[in-house]
């Protein structure tokens, strides 16, 4: 008794003591609908832990998006508005630090993110069944990130890294069933997403790049959305939280090219891949 009652004791005290050196990570919760977000005005700049809930029915994420000094959200919108007329790369005066990716009605997709200070938008531009992204029915909200940035939190441990580059995904190592908490680093040029879907039955990489290129017509070729990281500039990270059961997955970019603006997908950033036990 007493020394359960001791041991208890030093454990709150070395926590207390851990907890004191450093100030805790930030956390902001995204609710989505259709067709809105829900979210704080304003977060503090640093390091932030962003959980995104889909409460709506269909897939929704949350791109997050910087805008340029001077920039405002109706420029924005003026930008957004040109890009759905000539699809390619996104106004250079706008930056992408990631956020949490697309998840299903009643998931919830978490990463943590270091933002600067500044005016972002977040955005949803999954498109639904009529072909009309989330964005053009609503899903805009403007945010705030207010310094000054804290300087002493500490970035979550993780147990697997994801390089994203032009055109691939490398994984330090496999991914087994379970909880990880995987760094997600841009290697590339460009700037690129990730996004986990699972794969239907007897469905393949080349049925979902297919869909992508035949229009996105008729069903998906996938099951679940598991989250993963939106628009993530080059040279920046990310660090994404996914529990994984078994089964067989597509790691997917749908990022427009710099070059030809189609999806990074057709050019190699669909890859699938399958989450088993190792065996030994
Ligand atoms: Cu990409």
């Amino acid at each position: 008794m007493n020394f359960r009652f001791g041991t208890a004791l030093t454990v709150a005290t070395l926590l207390a003591g851990a907890c004191a050196r450093r100030t805790p990570t930030a956390s902001v919760t995204i609710t989505a609908t259709d067709f809105a977000f829900a979210a704080p005005d304003t977060i503090p700049a640093g390091l932030v832990t962003l959980r995104l809930i889909n409460q709506g029915r269909e897939l929704h994420h949350a791109v997050l998006v910087r805008l340029g000094d001077g920039k405002t959200v109706a420029d924005f919108q003026a930008g957004m508005q040109q890009m759905m007329q000539h699809p390619g790369p996104p106004p250079p005066w706008i930056s992408f630090p990631g956020g949490p990716n697309a998840v299903d009605a009643a998931d919830t997709a978490i990463v943590t993110v270091t933002l600067d200070p500044g005016q972002y938008v977040l955005i949803c531009v999954i498109p639904s069944a009529d072909g009309v992204p989330h964005v053009a029915k609503g899903m805009a909200r403007p945010l705030v990130v207010a310094g000054p940035v804290s300087v002493a939190s500490a970035e979550p441990t993780t147990d697997n890294v994801l390089r994203l580059s032009d055109y691939d995904f490398q994984l330090q190592q496999p991914l087994t069933p379970g909880a990880h908490v995987l760094r997600v680093e841009n290697a590339g040029q460009q700037a690129h997403e990730v996004v986990l879907a699972e794969l239907a039955p007897g469905k393949s990489v080349q049925d979902f790049v297919a869909w992508e290129m035949g229009g996105e017509k008729g069903p998906l070729p996938t099951g679940r959305w598991l989250g993963g990281v939106t628009g993530l500039d080059r040279g920046r990270h990310a660090t994404w939280a996914v529990t994984l059961p078994p089964g067989r997955y597509l790691l997917l970019c749908f990022w427009p090219d710099a070059h030809d603006g189609k999806p990074h997908l057709v050019h190699g950033m669909a890859k699938e891949l399958t989450v088993q036990n190792r065996t030994s």
